[in-house]
């Protein structure tokens, strides 16, 4: 096998037996009038990349990413260079990161910034350089210790104001590296045990800031869309923006819902108890389809690994309702997943992206194929027929009521309602992965 600095570029060659190859990516080859990486639209996540080390609770570092620096800044240099070299050698167009992802946490509020500011101007000459785009970024509100009650729905309005200046900051940031979006993910948002907790307070605090949020990114004029990302559990027990529907429900409540998109993610999903397409349906019928963190979860586990995707069933379910969905817009798929911590050489990160890359590639092909056969399609509209005529056309008219819908049910002798068919559909979608 290769080794990482003999990797110069991976590209599409389906035949080819070097496993530094995507199989099924091709960038540039057009996929229903558009090229592949225009629907994928693939971003590399900081912080698992770049930032992650193999750390878990029972172990330290698996691997080393100071990139041979020492001096703080001069690390976080190294680390862009290196995002920025990967990115190359993998050609993703995109990345997210979070604040303290690229660059080193100063001792106040103040010096943090100060390198903050920094690392953006560096960032912005390695975008330029290397013809990179920012997906989104966002600010993490949820490791220092002065987030350990929330941030927005801290019961301290000291780390109130900290958490706006870091999204300040952040809002700047986006505007100057041109980000396509800024996502607000909750952290530590949500509560342990109510005997402690003003649950409605603190709800209203946080739209409190978000609508400040919203306010300064009119007044800056930053363009790039706002998306929240849901997620039921950890760290806190009970997360205020649990799922897609829970934070519709929020976003209506206050006022907020034409000013979000949702970011879904497929691990947030499943710890939700819902399947991922299950929160893409979701977020698109109420008109928040965003964006996509691209990862899989561990059915067996009940926490967040954020593995890097490679079950095809799954990233066709996805591609196909991005498909529906009409495509991104500012959105994309980005990789927050991470290599596992045994999996630990530069080379394995190579390979994980590879092997999330070409999933998500096989699942857009297969998603077109179930869209052009047309068969599972026709069923579903099959199955709602009795809507478009007679009584049903009136129900979805408004042009019936009770007292016209108690008539038509005493004229009504036995009603058979047709067979959903599941394992037949089941097949259909298996032949159109597998063939027959
Ligand atoms: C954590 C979240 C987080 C967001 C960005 O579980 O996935 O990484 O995507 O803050
Ligand atoms: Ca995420
Ligand atoms: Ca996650």
């Amino acid at each position: 096998m290769k080794t990482y600095r003999e990797v110069a570029r991976v590209v599409y060659a389906p035949q080819s037996s070097d496993p530094f190859t995507f199989k099924h990516y091709d960038p540039e080859a057009v996929v229903l009038g558009k090229p592949m990486k225009e629907h994928l639209r693939f971003a590399m996540s900081y912080w698992h990349t770049i930032g992650g080390a193999g750390t878990d609770m029972f172990g330290g570092d698996t691997m080393d990413k100071k990139f041979g620096a020492t001096d703080p800044l001069a690390i976080y240099k190294a680390k862009a260079d290196f995002a920025f070299g990967l990115m190359d050698k993998l050609q993703l167009e995109y990345y997210c990161f979070h604040d303290a992802d690229i660059a080193p946490e100063g001792k106040t509020f103040r010096e943090s910034l100060g390198y903050f500011e920094t690392m953006v101007d560096y960032l912005a000459a390695l975008q330029k350089k290397h013809r990179k785009k920012l997906l989104w970024n966002t600010a993490n509100n949820f490791s220092d210790k002065k987030f350990m009650a929330g941030a927005a729905t801290s019961p301290n309005a000291d780390v109130f104001a900290i958490a706006a200046a870091k999204v300040k900051a952040g809002l700047d940031a986006a505007k100057r590296l041109g980000a396509a979006g800024y996502v607000f993910w909750g952290g530590r948002e949500g509560y342990d045990t109510l005997l402690n907790t003003d649950m409605g307070f603190e709800l209203d605090n946080l739209a409190r800031f978000l609508q400040m949020a919203v306010d300064y990114k009119r007044k800056i004029g930053f363009t790039g869309l706002f998306y929240i990302e849901p997620k039921p559990k950890e760290p806190t027990k009970h997360q205020y923006d649990f799922d897609a529907a829970t934070c519709m429900n929020f976003l209506r409540k206050y006022h907020l819902e034409t000013e979000f998109k949702l970011n879904i993610e497929a691990n947030h999903a499943t710890l939700a108890g819902h399947t991922f397409q299950h929160e893409l349906r979701t977020a698109a019928i109420n008109g928040a389809f965003g964006s996509i963190d691209a990862n899989q979860g561990d059915l067996f586990l009940g926490w967040d690994t954020d593995q890097f995707p490679t079950n095809v069933y799954d990233t066709t379910l996805c591609m196909l309702e991005v498909l529906k969905a009409g495509g991104f817009t500012s959105g994309g798929l980005n990789f927050d997943a991470k290599a596992r911590r045994q999996s630990n050489t530069f080379e394995d990160i190579l390979l994980s992206y590879i092997a999330g890359m070409d999933a998500f590639a096989l699942g857009l092909r297969m998603a077109v194929r179930l869209i052009e056969d047309g068969r599972i399609e026709d069923f579903v509209r099959h199955r709602y027929a009795s809507y478009r005529s007679g009584i049903g056309a009136q129900i979805v008219a408004g042009t019936t009521d009770f007292d016209a819908l108690f008539k038509h049910a005493l004229t009504l002798q036995d009603v058979e309602v047709e067979s959903g068919r599941q394992e037949y559909l089941e097949t259909i979608f298996n032949e159109i992965m597998f063939g027959k």
